[in-house]
């Protein structure tokens, strides 16, 4: 009997990557089996002007080789992530509570979950 495999992402920028990163992912990942992080490109902080210190192929690395990881692909715009989970085959979407409510809209294409941020630590 095979078991189905359920495939997560999220996105964000990384930055200056810290314990509050690692839970959410280690979060994220408890809810299935594969899951894809989607990290910012500088360019795309540029636009959500966002001031990151740390280059995006740093963060890349830093995030692909969490445990968790599975998977690491950029994000370059807002709008690709109704196509990221057509494309992946995505059956969760998920990010920290910070961002509830936001990304409603793409529960026509998967579920969409909003989990609990780690307080007192930030980038900024
Ligand atoms: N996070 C957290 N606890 C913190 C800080 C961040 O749980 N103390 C979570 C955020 O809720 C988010 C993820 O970690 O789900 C990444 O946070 P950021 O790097 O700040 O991501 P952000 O800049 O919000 O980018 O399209 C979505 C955006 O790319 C999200």
């Amino acid at each position: 009997m095979c078991l189905k495999t359920n495939k997560i992402i999220t996105y964000g920028t990384f930055d200056l990557f810290h314990i509050g990163h690692l839970r959410l992912l280690q979060r994220v990942k408890n809810l299935g089996q594969y899951l894809t992080v989607a990290i910012s490109t500088d360019e795309f902080n540029a636009v959500k002007g966002k001031k990151t210190l740390i280059p995006y192929e740093q963060r890349r690395e830093i995030v692909e080789n969490i445990k968790c990881v599975d998977q690491v692909i950029p994000e370059t715009c807002w709008e690709q992530k109704e196509n990221d989970i057509k494309t992946l085959n995505i059956d969760i979407f998920a990010m920290g509570n910070d961002w509830e409510g936001k990304f409603d809209f793409l529960r026509d294409h998967c579920e969409v979950l909003y989990l609990p941020r780690t307080d007192d630590i930030s980038s900024t």
